[in-house]
């Protein structure tokens, strides 16, 4: 390619992702009263950095070709730091390792940017294979911690069995985002762990944890549900004792599997937790994000379960890697009381929906729960159909 070739693909290349990085993110027509949904993804592989990909250099790639490409940006942490709305972002590379990258908005609806680069996440003695879905908690103790699913290849795999992976769950912290202390990782009595979540304050003077057990990488098996456990040491992080919280049920939009999304928001009624729901279906397994309440001294214990889905996938949502997927693991509760909700879509992209601690709260407590059979959700539905009688 002629070196005016180059310079003008560059410059094109260059244009256009100046044009995705400043476009305008507007919200959709429908509301719901609950969130409002943006029209565009907040992030996508094409947010990264054209450094990231291309080598610039005319003489080493004179044909600019994209070097090493970015299948995925997706499932981020969040929190609000320096003034800015921080996305730590699931990256996927196009040789399907995921890393974690830090991207950055003034409003946190549109203009994110990437940091120049990916985090330098250390290794522990036994390094991970893939490392993805961080939780972002500035925690009580003043450090911000990020903890994280740690996927390694399962050691008594049978010869030839190459798909057979241990989850746990990874823990790291930093004081700005940049330079990460890594620490050993969560022990529990369960073989595998996966969406696990540090809650923000010390519950009964210790360090406590929402976890997931699970038998296997995919099947969650006899693990219940969403579990719960206080360690005393995090330098060491051993839970004794794991108890579910919010457990799995038959025919409800968590039949299959649950998990927490991202650390829990504190407000005056109790912290409000968001949280995905597995089910299956001849498409393969559906994801969807619901909420429910725990009470304010003793987070783990369920004071408001609305039934049903806060978040299912619509649209283009519906449509990636992994069709089918909504998933959560980053707020931000804002000053001004509203919150950011942050979402993978199908394993592809990010979204942003925006709603506030009140009108969460009031969906949370008045959202009826799953009453569990037809029978009584037509109940529940003439209840609301004669109460509303008066208003027509
Ligand atoms: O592919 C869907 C999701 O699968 C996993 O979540 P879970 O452990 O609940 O099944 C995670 O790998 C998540 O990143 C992914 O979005």
């Amino acid at each position: 390619m002629e070196g005016t070739e180059f310079k003008t693909r560059l410059r094109i290349l260059q244009q256009d992702f100046d044009s995705l990085i400043q476009r305008r993110n507007r919200p959709v027509e429908e509301f719901n009263g609950i969130y409002q949904r943006y029209q565009n993804p907040v992030l996508t592989a094409a947010h990264t950095p054209l450094f990231w990909r291309y080598d610039l250099n005319p003489a080493t790639n004179p044909f600019l070709m994209e070097r090493m490409g970015i299948n995925a940006a997706f499932n981020s942490g969040a929190m609000l730091y320096d003034g800015k709305v921080i996305l730590m972002v699931r990256v996927e590379g196009s040789d399907r390792k995921s890393f974690f990258a830090v991207a950055e908005s003034p409003n946190g609806i549109d203009q994110f940017r990437f940091w120049d680069e990916p985090v330098i996440m250390p290794e522990t003695e036994n390094p991970d294979i893939n490392v993805y879905d961080m939780r972002l908690v500035v925690h009580e103790d003043g450090w911000i911690y990020g903890v994280f699913c740690s996927e390694r290849k399962d050691p008594n795999a049978k010869p030839g069995d190459l798909s057979s992976a241990v989850a746990q769950a990874g823990i790291a912290r930093t004081r700005d985002l940049k330079k990460w202390e890594r620490l050993p990782d969560l022990k529990t009595a369960s073989p595998q762990q996966r969406n696990v979540v540090l809650h923000p304050e010390f519950v009964q003077g210790q360090y406590a944890f929402y976890t997931r057990p699970q038998d296997d990488f995919i099947d969650a098996g006899s693990g219940g549900g969403i579990g719960w456990g206080l360690c005393k040491n995090i330098e060491n992080a051993v839970i004794e004792k794991e108890i579910i919280i919010d457990e799995r049920r038959y025919h409800t939009i968590k039949e299959a599997k649950n998990g927490l999304g991202p650390a829990p928001i504190k407000t005056p009624e109790g912290w409000l937790h968001l949280a995905h729901g597995v089910r299956g279906c001849a498409a393969g397994l559906r994801y969807v994000l619901y909420m429910f309440m725990t009470d304010l001294l003793e987070p783990w214990r369920v004071t408001h379960k609305p039934g049903g889905y806060f978040i299912a996938p619509d649209g283009e949502e519906r449509i990636g890697d992994v069709s089918n997927v909504t998933f959560s693991n980053g707020w931000v509760a804002c000053a001004n009381g509203d919150v950011l909700v942050y979402y993978g879509s199908s394993d592809t992209r990010m979204h942003v929906a925006v709603s506030s601690v009140d009108r969460l709260i009031d969906y949370v407590k008045n959202t009826p729960e799953d009453p569990l059979r037809s029978a009584a959700c037509v109940q529940q539905r003439i209840d609301l159909i004669r109460k509303n009688k008066a208003y027509l």
